[in-house]
């Protein structure tokens, strides 16, 4: 089985073999559908064909497309037909989850003691979200399921409530991405600055470590709104930023900061930077082509992607402004 993770930033793809990575290579995400060949056709040169593709992709997926929520996070995405695009390229079955979802996925299996409802947040390019609520995998009627990263949180940014490329205001992601940690360390620092750079400062300055207790914060107020929605008892953190020394430490101890009854356990992902990967090939093992495992792109989703279904309407809630 051949697994692709496919993020803002990177593209890990992974040969799996009886469900371990036997083989794992990534690259910088490109900016064009034609870059983006190339880099697939680079990845995956010596690898054997595969049997079958599975892909975590950010954005949401439907039938085999995939779309933006935030229209910033990748160029070339809104729409794009993944499927058709890899199917000319691996002549499998393709099964395709966004990345938070499959994520979730896998860390719910690696749980020695399965929680009742998991939630998986990564901090990555974007905030991206996946949920295992009763132990089923939430991908959500049109696959929006678990984007947590554009619900909005109360605590401002020190910028001011800053507009989300989703068309939101005040979104999670414009607090606790990476993005946004080096947009913020940037005009704090007045100079251009990565989150990497900002982590590896915080120990000596304090400006650094308060954009970073600031996130965490953010990040806290979002799994305490999770937990009184959907009661979820075990919260898993992922993504290079959340994978990133000391930031899970800094969600514990602001989730402290809120009541008792929202403090869930929360852990770093045990698959670390995989958990994607794992999870996606997890997922198109069990799919078996079962359709009820997919997002549809029926009538009610259109007003999502902007595509005018059989009843005419078409409501792009995506429209830049
Ligand atoms: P993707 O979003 O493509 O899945 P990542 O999970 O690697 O990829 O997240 C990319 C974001 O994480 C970028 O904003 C990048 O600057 C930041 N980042 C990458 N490595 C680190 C690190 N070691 N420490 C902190 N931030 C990192
Ligand atoms: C964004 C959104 C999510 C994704 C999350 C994390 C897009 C293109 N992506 O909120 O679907 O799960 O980012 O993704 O709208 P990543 O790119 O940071 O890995
Ligand atoms: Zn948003």
């Amino acid at each position: 089985m051949l697994a692709l993770d496919i993020g803002g930033t990177k593209i890990a793809a992974a040969m799996l073999d009886e469900g371990a990575i036997v083989m794992r290579r990534q690259v910088a995400m490109p900016g064009s559908a034609e870059a983006f060949g190339r880099a697939l056709a680079e990845l995956t040169a010596d690898m054997p064909a595969p049997e079958r593709v599975a892909v975590a992709s950010t954005g949401f997926v439907q039938e085999g497309r995939i779309h933006a929520v935030n229209q910033n996070i990748i160029s070339f995405w809104n729409g794009f037909a993944l499927r058709d695009f890899l199917a000319a390229r691996f002549a499998c079955p393709i099964v395709i989850l966004n990345d938070a979802q499959a994520a979730a996925w896998a860390e719910y299996q690696a749980c020695e003691t399965p929680p009742g409802n998991l939630l998986y947040l990564t901090l990555s390019t974007g905030v991206g979200g996946g949920l295992v609520i009763g132990g089923r995998l939430q991908v959500g009627a049109c696959g929006l399921a678990g984007h947590i990263g554009h619900a909005t949180v109360s605590l401002p940014s020190p910028a001011g409530r800053v507009p989300c490329g989703c068309g939101r205001t005040g979104c999670l992601e414009t607090l606790a991405s990476g993005t946004a940690i080096a947009r913020e360390a940037t005009r704090v620092f007045g100079e251009p600055l990565d989150s990497r750079e900002v982590f590896a400062r915080a120990a000596t300055d304090r400006r650094a470590e308060r954009i970073l207790a600031h996130a965490a914060r953010a990040v806290a107020e979002a799994i305490a709104n999770c937990v009184m929605l959907l009661d979820v008892d075990h919260v898993v953190i992922g993504g290079s930023v959340g994978l990133a020394p000391g930031m899970v430490e800094r969600i514990q101890a602001a989730l402290m900061e809120e009541p008792v009854l929202v403090r869930v356990a929360i852990t770093k992902a045990a698959l670390g930077p995989d958990s994607g990967l794992i999870g996606a090939a997890q997922w198109a093992q069990a799919f078996e082509g079962r359709v009820e495992m997919e997002a549809r792109a029926h009538a009610a989703c259109a007003a999502h992607t902007g595509q005018a279904d059989a009843g005419g309407h078409s409501a792009p809630v995506h429209a830049k402004k």
